[in-house]
């Protein structure tokens, strides 16, 4: 059986991540952090009590600063690959935490790399590096395209990426980046603006909100369902050399269109609801992404299966059960239509 070692299971990616590995017949690790109430909603479901036979899925407690746990915990496990999605991955409080978040989405990376050198086991690491490192670079973007970052968080990853990239030439490590444009989701973060803004339609649809204070509307991102995004993780650590991807949608939509598209489908005008708030500002912003993900296609014969549109139902179809109403019913049919699983109010693989 091969094992998997997950850094930031509990978060987005991480729990969808571990639900895949589960299905492929892995034995699943994920490192958490002690908090001093739950950190683990989104990976409740797949919880296995240790005790019990058959058990697949173990967490471990540590933190992206703490180097000798994470060298312990790597050590004693002894993964056959390691997907390092622990971050600060907040792009807007990198500007006001941009110490910490250097150690923890840049060092956090060499800290994971070292563990894996100085333990001696061969393992696969698979870095999750951001679009966000193209920055101000004219899109489309692809794995040709220079760096050119414009937040701390932005920093840190362009540092890990290529922290991977000397450990992969320097010691000959199965060391890849998946270079990942925007993806969401229900399980996505509250403050990251779509899931922000599906949320806020569903309240103010209950009641429960009359505004939403958003920042720039002008940006634009290529955004696509997280689901889909962890088959290239998996994927990228199955080939036969490592290497770095790109891997987005080749579709770009503004803010604007996302909170059009998703008041308009909730049958209300966001304009009577949405305030801006220069709050919500970045001191740099990164205007337009857009993915060129043809080396993935051609390579991984990846492709992604859900549409702008179709995340944008998918997303306002939860967040109206989330918040007690009847959804509208599209989103879930194209969960079921494009073979996903939604039961339980719970979106699985
Ligand atoms: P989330 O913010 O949802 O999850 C981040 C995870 O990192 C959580 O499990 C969090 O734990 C954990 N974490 C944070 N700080 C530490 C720390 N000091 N020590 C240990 N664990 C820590 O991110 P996503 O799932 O959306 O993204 C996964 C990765 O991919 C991140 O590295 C992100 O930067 C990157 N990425 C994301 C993209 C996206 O569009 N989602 C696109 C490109 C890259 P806790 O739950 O306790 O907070
Ligand atoms: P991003 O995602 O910065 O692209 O990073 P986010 O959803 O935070 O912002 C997208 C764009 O929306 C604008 N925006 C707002 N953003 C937030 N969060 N809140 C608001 O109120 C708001 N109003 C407008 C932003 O200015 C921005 O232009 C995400 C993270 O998951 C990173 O970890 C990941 O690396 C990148 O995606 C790819």
């Amino acid at each position: 059986m091969k094992k998997a070692l997950i850094t930031g299971i509990t978060g987005q990616d991480g729990s969808y991540l571990a639900e895949l590995l589960l299905r492929k017949g892995y034995e699943v690790h994920g490192i958490i952090r002690r908090a001093s109430t739950f950190n683990t909603q989104r990976i409740d479901h797949i919880y296995q009590d240790p005790h019990m036979p058959n058990t697949r899925l173990y967490l471990h407690y540590g933190d992206l600063t703490d180097a000798g746990q994470l060298t312990n915990i790597i050590y004693n496990i002894q993964p056959d690959e390691i997907y390092h999605l622990g971050a600060q991955s907040h792009v807007k409080v990198s500007f006001e935490m941009p110490e910490f978040t250097g150690d923890v989405t840049g060092l956090g990376t060499t800290r994971i790399l070292e563990a894996i050198r100085r333990s001696g086991i061969k393992t696969k690491f698979y870095q999750a590096s951001s679009s966000e490192m193209f920055g101000a670079a004219p899109p489309p973007q692809n794995e040709e395209t220079k760096f050119y970052p414009r937040s701390p968080y932005a920093a840190a990853k362009v540092y890990a990426y290529w922290m991977t990239v000397n450990y992969r030439e320097a010691y000959n490590l199965f060391a890849c980046n998946g270079i990942l444009f925007n993806h969401e989701s229900p399980r996505r973060g509250e403050t990251f603006v779509t899931r922000k803004i599906t949320r806020a339609l569903a309240n103010i649809k209950a009641g429960k909100q009359n505004k939403l204070y958003l920042g720039n509307l002008d940006a634009k991102r290529d955004w696509g369902f997280a689901p889909e995004y962890v088959e290239c993780m998996w994927l990228i650590l199955q080939q036969e050399k490592p290497d770095d991807f790109v891997i987005g949608t080749g579709e770009t939509h503004s803010v604007r269109e996302f909170l059009e598209e998703a008041f308009s489908y909730a049958g209300l005008d966001w304009r009577e609801y949405v305030e801006i708030d220069p709050r919500y500002f970045r001191p740099t912003e990164v205007d337009y992404l857009l993915a060129d993900s043809s080396k993935a296609k051609r390579i991984l014969g990846w492709e992604p299966r859900v549409t702008f549109k179709e995340l944008v139902r998918i997303m306002v179809d939860y967040d109206l059960i989330q918040a007690g109403l009847e959804p509208i019913g599209e989103g879930i049919k194209i969960i079921h239509e494009k073979g996903f699983d939604w039961t339980n109010n719970k979106l699985t693989l």
